[in-house]
């Protein structure tokens, strides 16, 4: 694959990963461009601005993905919030029994609606995955909980040599008032055995606003059916040694109706999912330490200082 496996990320910036030499060079400078731009986005968020993309973006298309179940009551606030930068929706419907494709598409015209075979939000998004047309791909919640004038925030990232841009509520400029207590604590256990497992800086991890390049789409492995298919992403970025960003996010509270998520069950599949992928696997931090002992040239081996916290 084509990926460099030069990333770690930590809250609110990417860290370049000091053990790669040969490849540090030309993800130096996003990784310092980041930082600066990761603090000036903290700060425009805090004020309710949107990052225009219009300076930093290339040409790439860029599909957005939009699981609904039942989102009669939401979806319309989500579509006629969507930024210029999007040039493709792709709603996939979990057999709604209410207005959502009605209402859509009354709403927004030319988006595209697919209807899910099977059930569950992992399946959802796997079949709009594979139907979109972009070179980037959106993911985004149809309840209003996540506001798409975040996206070009998404997209700067990308655009500027990371590979999975993932959204966190936990680091500055970011929140949740939406999540409950029970899930804030399971969240934050995951992401602790993420972070454990994988050598990862996480902050966040069962948040469904992430972006990425489609060319990775493969690395991936979208195969889970339901809730823990966002832990699953992220566990394969990892293990693939992309190189991840998290932004800040707002989760703000589903605008109306009822959260489709079971804490303690869907809790229970984002851990099996977490622990089984480890047990079949090398870390991304495992990979990236087989590829500097291969590049790394034997003369200046001693010099390369090792990164943060490790050995
Ligand atoms: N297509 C599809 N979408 C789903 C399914 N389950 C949930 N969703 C959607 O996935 C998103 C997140 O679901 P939600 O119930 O808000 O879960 P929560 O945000 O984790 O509390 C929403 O846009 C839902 O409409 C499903 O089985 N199929
Ligand atoms: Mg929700």
């Amino acid at each position: 694959m084509s990926a460099s496996f030069t990333s770690v990320t930590s809250p609110g910036r990417v860290v370049e990963d000091r053990s790669l030499p040969n490849l540090a060079v030309p993800v130096l400078d996003d990784a310092m461009s980041g930082r600066v731009h990761d603090a000036a986005i903290s700060r425009q968020a805090a004020n309710g601005a949107t990052v225009g993309p219009s300076t930093t973006r290339a040409h790439s298309m860029v599909s957005l993905i939009i699981p609904t179940k039942n989102e009669a009551p939401n979806i319309a606030w989500v579509l006629e919030s969507i930024p210029d930068c999007v040039d493709e929706v792709i709603i996939v419907d979990g057999r709604s029994t209410d207005a959502t494709i009605v209402t859509a598409l009354s709403c927004r015209p030319d988006v595209r609606v697919i209807m899910q075979e099977n059930i569950g939000k992992g399946e959802a998004l796997r079949t709009g995955f594979r139907a979109a047309g972009g070179d980037i791909i959106v993911m985004i919640d149809a309840d209003g909980s996540m506001a798409p004038s975040e996206i070009p925030h998404y997209l700067h990232f990308l655009e500027n040599g990371y590979d999975f841009v993932k959204g966190s509520r936990f680091i500055g400029g970011g929140g949740s008032r939406d999540i409950s207590p029970t899930r804030r604590l399971g969240n934050k256990g995951l992401v602790h055995l993420v972070n454990g497992l994988y050598d990862a800086g996480l902050t966040d991890l069962c948040y469904g606003f992430c972006a990425f390049h489609r060319r990775y789409l493969d690395y991936l492995g979208v195969s889970t059916q339901g809730f823990e298919v966002e832990a699953k992403m992220v566990v394969s970025a990892l293990k693939s040694g992309l190189r991840i960003a998290e932004v800040p996010s707002l989760e703000m509270p589903r605008r109306f109706g009822h959260s489709n998520l079971h804490t303690f069950r869907d809790g229970i599949r984002v851990l099996r999912t977490v622990l089984r992928e480890h047990d079949s696997g090398l870390s991304g931090h495992a990979v990236q330490q087989v590829r500097s002992m291969v590049h790394r040239p034997s003369a200046r081996s001693s010099a390369v200082p090792s990164p943060a916290g490790r050995p």
